[in-house]
């Protein structure tokens, strides 16, 4: 009976996944590149990182390149990070060029191999909170959520929890949203406009732990310091993944 083990496959391994993943070392909210990048690295040293992504398909804003055209940029300076993903791109003067589809499936791919275990279609409605420090998330099936049903959610306790929701900062703004004082450099959560060169300085510099336990990275970052958006150039998002693995694991005494 295929169709009767097929199913019982997939049902069994799922919950072994999840039930697995009930406690983790780092839950990353959002699957775009800097989440990529930074569950990449901490996979490969050993973490338990996983990451939920409220659409089917992680990735984030790197699939469509600049306005569609799915090519992005990158800074010359992490050539040897493409190189370890074992990319394909081209060099052109101070930048590299990558096929945006290649570039989002190839972090897909290195994060996942290197044992990040994602799961997809599940937002991230809430944080756990206790003792001043956050101390793990609240899912849901994103239907759930789009359709407003009133269906209660679980949680994932984390040790270390990242919000790479990317513009909006949500898991940040669930802090903020309740009066919990988090230091907003511009009083609010806001990017301002476009300047490629500061905004991928930017990124990097506001990459940190903003309240115990909690991590913002990639453009959430941006936000949450008041910076400006720098268009479709990723090397930023990868330093600001790569940076915040860095600060985990300097904090749990690994050698990075
Ligand atoms: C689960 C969620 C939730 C939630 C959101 O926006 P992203 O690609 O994130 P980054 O910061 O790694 O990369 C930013 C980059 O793509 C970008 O937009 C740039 C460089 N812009 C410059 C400019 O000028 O515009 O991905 C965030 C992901 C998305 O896939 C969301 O679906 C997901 O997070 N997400 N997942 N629970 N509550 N909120
Ligand atoms: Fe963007």
């Amino acid at each position: 009976m295929w169709d009767y083990e097929v199913s019982k496959i997939i049902v069994e391994r799922f919950f072994e996944k999840l039930n697995d993943n009930l406690n983790v070392d780092v839950a990353i909210v959002g699957g775009g590149p800097s989440a990529l990048s930074a569950s990449y690295y901490l996979s490969k040293k050993g973490l338990k990182v996983a990451i939920f992504e409220a659409k089917n398909e992680p990735g984030g804003g790197t699939w469509g390149g600049g306005m569609m055209f799915n090519e992005l940029v990158v800074e010359n300076d992490i050539k040897s990070f493409l190189d370890e993903l074992g990319m394909n791109y081209l060099i052109k003067n101070n930048f590299i060029s990558v096929d945006s589809v290649h570039f989002a499936s190839s972090l897909l791919y290195n994060a996942t191999k290197a044992g990040a275990i994602l799961f997809n279609n599940v937002i991230v409605e809430d944080i756990v909170l206790y003792e001043n420090k956050v101390n793990g998330i609240v899912i849901n099936w994103a239907p759930v959520i789009r359709q407003k049903l009133h269906v209660d959610p679980i949680t994932i306790m984390a040790k270390f929890v990242v919000d790479g929701t990317g513009h909006p900062a949500n898991v940040v703004n669930m802090l903020v949203d309740r009066g919990i004082d988090i230091d907003l450099p511009i009083g609010k959560i806001r990017e301002y406009p476009m300047n490629a060169k500061e905004g991928e300085k930017f990124v990097v510099e506001n990459t940190k732990e903003v309240f115990p336990g909690l991590y913002v990275m990639g453009m959430a970052a941006v936000s949450v310091g008041g910076g400006p958006r720098m268009g479709p150039i990723f090397g930023g998002m990868i330093k600001s993944g790569l940076k915040v693995a860095n600060k985990i694991l300097e904090k749990l005494s690994i050698e990075v």
